[in-house]
């Protein structure tokens, strides 16, 4: 099913998986962006994971940060365990061990700090992925382009709106996709000529591995906190090396539909992640999980399965529309167009609507919650109304959103 083709076994990645993901607090308060919990049962990293493993790569360094805790324990319990063949393992910078601790160094520092790991695999590429976004890619087509141009380092890029690339690494290129310049984060985005998007970069790369580690060796020289689109990339246009783009839209997955083509989120807000959550549970989303060729693949538990039990006086106990993970019991309460993760409890005449709850929820008797998110291990209290009047939301201290998204947290 999977293409292990020379070129994928002959890669290694390195996961960057320390985003701190500041834009989905309160969510990422005890947990970095990668760890939090996506469609029910997934984490955020499930996916970057999820490409690698699919397209053959299998010796997977995952750098995270501080508050590394549940992700390595995800990782652990599930990649570590079950993945057979392939390595997965969890590093922390090891600059960052204390909280107290200065928080980024830079996304290119932390690859130089594990350059060790690279230069004792005989590698000859390196998938450098981030770990917080949500799509499917075949990264072997990726890594078949860069060395089909003989490059020195490959950039996965998409197309984005010019309102949106202010938050991205934005380039031009020639022709043949090679990179002409290249400017992060810029204020004034340079348009892909008689078009009003521009080119704009993943984060995800592909080097070779002799000509990172020479980059990396003389930017540490000049940059303490070394970083690939501020520093690296720019460096590398300088001194003419060989930077193509890869254009995403060209990618392709086995099954896949094509309004699937390109879908890429950095669900990097609170109304961004709460989209992307619900897509999956249109009728026809743009991100189908029930593609089986290309599965994206998590922590199965040891679970029972989801229950409705219905109440003869509530005349209630359904799950309509919804994702309702393994271990739930629905009794005699109402789950509509809503995420229920594993373990969840929603007891009679409750209503759940349009909503994402994390695992181990608990809804009480005749509570009502709508359009909000509501974190892990949190009961509900009997009677409790959430997402109907944002002032009283506020007032008991939950976030809300500009679009009116509640999120509640211990
Ligand atoms: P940003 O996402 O803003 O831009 P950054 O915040 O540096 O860049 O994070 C990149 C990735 O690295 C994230 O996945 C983050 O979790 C992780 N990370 C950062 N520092 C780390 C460290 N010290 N240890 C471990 N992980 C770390 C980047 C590129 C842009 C590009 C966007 C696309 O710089 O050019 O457009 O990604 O989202
Ligand atoms: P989740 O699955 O939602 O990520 P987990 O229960 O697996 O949650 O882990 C999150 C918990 O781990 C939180 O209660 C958080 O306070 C705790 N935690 C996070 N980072 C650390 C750490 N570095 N040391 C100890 N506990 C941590």
């Amino acid at each position: 099913m999977f293409m292990t083709s020379n070129s994928t076994r002959n890669t290694i990645a390195m996961v960057l998986a320390g985003g701190k993901g500041e834009r989905l607090s309160p969510l990422t308060i005890t947990r970095p962006k990668p760890g939090v919990a996506f469609g029910g049962k997934y984490k955020i990293i499930d996916f970057v994971l999820s490409n690698l493993f699919n397209s053959g790569i299998k010796q997977v360094y995952i750098l995270t940060q501080y508050r590394a805790y549940s992700l390595m324990k995800h990782i652990r319990e599930s990649w570590a365990k079950w993945t057979g063949l392939g390595e997965f393992f969890v590093a922390i910078s090891p600059e960052t061990r204390s909280e107290s601790e200065e928080w980024f160094k830079g996304t290119a520092d932390a690859i130089f700090q594990y350059l060790r790991f690279i230069e004792s695999s005989d590698a000859e590429y390196v998938a450098i992925f981030g770990g917080d976004h949500i799509y499917k890619m075949d990264i072997s087509q990726m890594i078949e382009y860069h060395r089909m141009n003989r490059a020195d380092i490959t950039i996965a890029a998409l197309e984005v709106p010019t309102e949106e690339a202010k938050r991205f690494g934005v380039f031009s290129v020639d022709d043949d996709y090679r990179v002409t310049n290249f400017s992060e984060k810029p204020d004034k985005p340079v348009k892909i000529p008689g078009r009003d998007t521009c080119f704009a970069s993943m984060g995800n790369y592909i080097f070779s591995v002799r000509k990172l580690i020479e980059v990396l060796q003389e930017g540490k020289k000049h940059h303490a906190d070394l970083d690939f689109g501020k520093h690296v990339i720019p460096a590398m246009l300088q001194s003419g090396d060989r930077v193509f783009a890869y254009n995403f839209n060209d990618n392709l997955i086995p099954g896949m539909k094509p309004e699937e083509r390109g879908y890429w989120k950095d669900v990097g807000t609170i109304d961004s992640y709460y989209e992307a959550n619900m897509d999956l549970i249109h009728v026809d989303p743009q991100l189908n999980l029930y593609n089986y060729k290309w599965p994206i693949l998590t922590n199965q538990g040891n679970l029972p399965p989801a229950k409705t039990v219905f109440d003869d006086d509530a005349r209630r106990g359904q799950n309509v529309d919804s994702y309702v993970c393994a271990g739930c019991i629905t009794s005699g309460g109402t789950v509509r167009r809503s995420i229920i993760g594993p373990r969840g409890k929603v007891h009679s005449y409750s209503l759940v609507e349009d909503s994402i709850l994390f695992e181990n929820v608990s809804v009480g008797r005749h509570a009502k919650i709508k359009r909000a998110i509501i974190d892990k291990n949190i009961v509900i209290p009997d009677g409790t109304i959430i997402g109907y009047d944002h002032d009283q939301d506020r007032a008991r201290g939950y976030d809300v959103t500009e679009s009116g998204i509640v999120v509640v947290t211990k």
